[in-house]
């Protein structure tokens, strides 16, 4: 497929979607959301593809939605729009394979939001992140109010929401919105680096693995150990399972086929 707005490379199991509307700091319009929303149904088919990592290159993740698409929008039109943004995040946040955010630079509302729906996220020290809606005279309408506080817990995440400020990478490990924090010029290189370790292990335990966490969150406790037993005992039908348990007794590395 052609894209305009990302940049899509695959390299060793590794596809890699890059934000590139550099011009307006990586500012995510319709365009965008389709063209992500697009990438994530073609990488999720792709059988050569192990793990995604979305990142907006070294400077900027995204600087939120496009605020001059929405300046003059009525409620009719936003309530009608078919919301590319949600179909996108929904097809991120559900493929079944890692997706590893890599966050240089501002990564603010839906920019932010964009970040949720990954699986890890890795910052830059210089990422700095946000949910600014409320000084537009919105909310974070693209999921913010809802995996935030699922995330960091209703507090913090409404201290964000509330106040719209932005906070520095190390702030955001401490409350635990990223994974980890890592030097700019090596973000990538560490975004590679976790991406390569996951494709090592078997595709099919890590997508039930990711079902039973995201699922899981969906259900109450007692729901989510049954949905969690069933992912357990369907990988024992698997010929991973078989290899994994062999390697480790015969004391060699496994050799995963995803099957
Ligand atoms: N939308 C459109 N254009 C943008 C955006 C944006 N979000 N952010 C930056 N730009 C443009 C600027 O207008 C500017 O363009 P130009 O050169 O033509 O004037 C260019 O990018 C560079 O920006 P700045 O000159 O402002 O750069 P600074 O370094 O001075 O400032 C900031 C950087 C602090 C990031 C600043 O640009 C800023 O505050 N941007 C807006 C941040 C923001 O409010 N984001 C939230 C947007 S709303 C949102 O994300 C809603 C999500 C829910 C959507 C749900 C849909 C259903």
């Amino acid at each position: 497929m052609e894209y305009k707005t990302i940049i899509v490379r695959i390299e060793e199991g590794i596809a890699t979607l890059t934000l590139n509307r550099p011009e307006v700091l990586n500012a995510l319009n319709d365009q965008v959301f389709n063209e992500l929303a697009d990438a994530a149904s073609e990488m999720a088919a792709d059988p050569t593809v192990r793990v995604v990592i979305i990142t907006g290159g070294e400077k900027v993740f995204a600087a939120g939605a496009d605020i001059s698409q929405m300046a003059t929008a009525t409620a009719v039109e936003v309530m009608t729009s078919d919301k590319p943004s949600h179909r996108a995040f929904h097809l991120i946040e559900t493929m079944p394979k890692p997706v590893i955010a890599a966050i240089a630079g501002y990564a603010l509302g839906g920019g932010c939001e964009l970040t949720l729906v990954a699986d890890i996220r890795i910052a830059a020290e210089n990422a700095q992140f946000g949910l600014p809606e409320i000084k537009l005279g919105i909310l974070p309408g693209a999921g913010g109010t809802q995996r935030l506080p699922r995330l960091i817990g209703p507090g913090r995440a409404k201290e964000l929401i509330f106040g719209g400020d932005f906070i520095k990478a190390e702030e955001a490990l401490r409350i635990g919105l990223v994974n980890k924090v890592v030097p700019t010029n090596q973000l990538f290189e560490e975004a590679k680096k976790m991406a390569k370790r996951l494709c090592d292990r078997g595709a099919v335990a890590l997508r039930l693995a990711k079902s039973a966490v995201n699922e899981g969150l969906r259900m109450d406790l007692e729901a989510g150990l049954q949905y969690e037993d069933k992912c357990f005992n369907l990988l024992f039908a698997t010929e991973d399972q078989k290899e994994g348990m062999r390697a480790f007794l015969e004391k060699r590395p496994a050799k995963f086929q995803g099957r």
